[in-house]
């Protein structure tokens, strides 16, 4: 084995590895200087018929060979890899200032649209948005809000519980945004108007009930607010969001541990050979829940309920979508089903202002 051979043998293999135009390429010249047949491999295999001084030398060299060709095929590889990328960046670049094809636009989702028109609505009387983390502790989605130890709401079936922490309690899935006003009220002296939309969690699932929804909650406090105020902002929230004037409402008597006194309000409809029509005919149709700050929640939240009170509202989301934009089933809204989102979806230029109208 000479040394002009090995020298010869290199320059030709260096020349194909730079000449290898693409990775496939590339890796035929591997095979063909180092694979098990490869005519590196090869000369080695032939070290055993010299004898040891000749064997030494040839040896060395053929190693240094060998790292020689690994090395330059490593960067190769490398820079083939690189101008793939290169080539790729400018195919497949994308000027972000061209407008939207139509065609292809996307859409934003029902409950989306919803929670940005309740929030221009109630941003218009003053209100604004709060929110809070969707892991709570007992506390603030129970105890404060004078939910008591042994109400049904608390139990296992209809609360995600989390494993215990290591103070050795529980945290759990909000089953209701009001913690979110609990700490707005511990954190802020009154006055407050707040809306709190956001995901909420009980397990419970059938055709109209999701184990994650959405609700939208009220809160106010001040010094004189009282029923009335209860009345106008819900009466007007709701003639707002359905876009009827005169639409009928009336507020019935309810229960709640955390208001005194409750109701929940309903709106007019007609259910006429089984089609609803909200606004019309002579029946009525739930659609929130409010009332009077209970003293105890506030006393929990350190307000003084000698001078301070206040009214609260809740209601769902994918409900209040439901009927305003007749989507009949609850559960379509989580199947991330495009044909759906392209009929029921909304542009993002037809976002909701009061100005232009919901
Ligand atoms: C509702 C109905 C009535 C409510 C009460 C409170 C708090 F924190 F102020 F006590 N937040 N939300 C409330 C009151 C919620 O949902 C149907």
């Amino acid at each position: 084995m000479l040394k002009d051979d090995l020298g010869r043998l290199q320059s030709d293999l260096m020349a194909a590895i730079s000449g290898a135009g693409d990775m496939a390429a590339l890796e035929v010249v591997r095979v063909r200087a180092l694979g098990k047949k490869g005519e590196v491999t090869g000369l080695m295999k032939t070290l055993g018929n010299l004898g040891p001084d000749e064997r030494k030398t040839a040896g060395q060299a053929l190693n240094t060979l060998k790292d020689a060709l690994a090395a330059a095929i490593e960067a190769r590889k490398a820079s083939l890899a690189e101008a793939d990328l290169e080539a790729r960046l400018a195919t497949e670049r994308v000027d972000v200032s061209l407008p939207a094809r139509p065609d292809e636009i996307g859409r934003i989702h029902p409950i989306s649209q919803t929670i940005e028109e309740m929030v221009a609505i109630f941003g218009e009387m003053g209100f604004t948005v709060a929110e809070g983390p969707d892991i709570e502790d007992d506390f603030h989605n129970f105890t404060a809000l004078n939910i008591p130890p042994d109400h049904p709401a608390r139990q296992e079936h209809d609360t995600f519980y989390l494993p215990e922490d290591a103070a050795g309690s529980r945290p759990v899935l909000r089953t209701h945004t009001s913690p979110v006003q609990i700490r707005t009220m511990q954190a802020v002296k009154p006055p407050i108007r707040i809306i709190v939309p956001g995901r909420t969690f009980r397990a419970d699932s059938d055709a109209t009930h999701s184990p994650m929804f959405h609700q939208v909650e009220g809160l106010v406090i001040d010094k004189t607010t009282h029923m009335g105020h209860l009345k106008g902002t819900l009466i007007e929230f709701c003639r707002a969001y359905f876009d009827i004037d005169d639409l009928p409402v009336r507020f019935r008597t309810s229960y709640f541990p955390f208001t005194e006194p409750s109701a929940e309000l309903d709106i007019g409809c007609s259910r006429a050979g089984g089609k609803l029509t909200i606004g019309a005919g002579g029946d009525w149709l739930e659609i929130l829940g409010c009332g009077m700050v209970h003293p105890r929640v506030l006393e929990n939240c350190g307000i003084d309920p000698d001078v301070y009170q206040g009214f609260a509202f809740g209601m769902g989301i994918e409900r209040a979508a439901m009927l305003k934009y007749g989507i009949p089933d609850l559960r379509t809204f989580y199947d991330s089903d495009l044909r759906w989102l392209r009929h029921y979806g909304f542009l993002p230029f037809e976002l909701p202002n009061l100005v232009r109208g919901l």
